[in-house]
């Protein structure tokens, strides 16, 4: 028997409740709408009613999850801390409100044997109706002849000030026809709009004015901001003497 959409609703509302004081959204979506995009090699091998929750992390996860977490480890030097942070978030969220159901929970970070990441994360967003994933091929008209230009998601209230960190597939679980597609808001809705978007995203990604092309609720904060601008091998230096 088919779960009814109160059943979605019920788990997004048991994944909120866990995750949203640790500064993370979270969006339903049915495999089905996630694959009809995508190459039949980056489909995820379930049925097209299968439900997935896609888990961003906002500009608060930074304050309410991660300098926590590596206090409590006294800021040692863990490899890959944002990485480990988010799972271990996600994976006791989903223990706590799932326990003994077989959750398939894939990382923005891992990769499959082939190298492929385990899921396309910008199409996982858009089609959950979390951001809109702007690509060159919505711009009419594109001044870029043949050049690869990268796409980005857009969230409505954070700009480009958040993070795609996961994709929750629950096997067992197929979702009633009544659940309907959302469609993301289009916060970047005019070809210059898209255009200064995405050449920020391509061309000066570095200095993060793409990630404020609509007025965000809120931003990184500056600690946040020093952080991600360190590189990775000095970041541990830096909470350290923030300490
Ligand atoms: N793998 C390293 C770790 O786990 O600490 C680096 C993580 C990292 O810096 N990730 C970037 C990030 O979270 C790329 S996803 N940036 C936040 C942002 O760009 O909004």
């Amino acid at each position: 028997m088919a779960a009814s959409t109160a059943n979605v609703d019920e788990i997004t509302a048991q994944l909120e409740d866990c995750l949203s004081k640790c500064g993370f959204e979270v969006s339903p979506l049915k495999v089905g709408w996630y694959n009809s995009l995508l190459p039949a090699s980056f489909h995820l091998a379930y049925p097209d009613d299968t439900l997935a929750v896609v888990v961003l992390s906002t500009p608060s996860m930074f304050e309410q999850a991660f300098l926590p977490f590596m206090e409590e480890r006294g800021y040692q030097g863990l490899s890959d801390p944002i990485d480990q942070c988010v799972k271990h978030r996600v994976s006791s969220a989903v223990s706590q409100c799932f326990p003994g159901q077989e959750v398939d929970v894939r990382y923005d970070y891992e990769l499959l044997p082939s190298r492929k990441p385990k899921f396309l994360a910008q199409t996982a967003a858009h089609v959950s109706g979390a951001a809109f994933y702007y690509q060159k091929s919505d711009v009419i008209d594109q001044p870029w002849d043949e050049k690869k230009m990268f796409g980005v998601c857009v969230h409505p209230k954070f700009g480009g000030w958040f993070a795609i960190r996961a994709l929750l597939v629950f096997g067992g679980v197929p979702v009633g026809s009544e659940m309907a597609q959302p469609v993301p808001p289009d916060c970047v809705p005019s070809r210059e709009g898209r255009i200064q978007l995405l050449e920020g995203f391509n061309f000066h990604w570095q200095d993060w004015s793409y990630r404020n092309i609509v007025h965000p609720v809120q931003t990184y904060s500056q600690k946040q901001r020093d952080y991600f601008a360190t590189p990775p091998a000095q970041r541990f230096a830096l909470l350290k003497s923030w300490g």
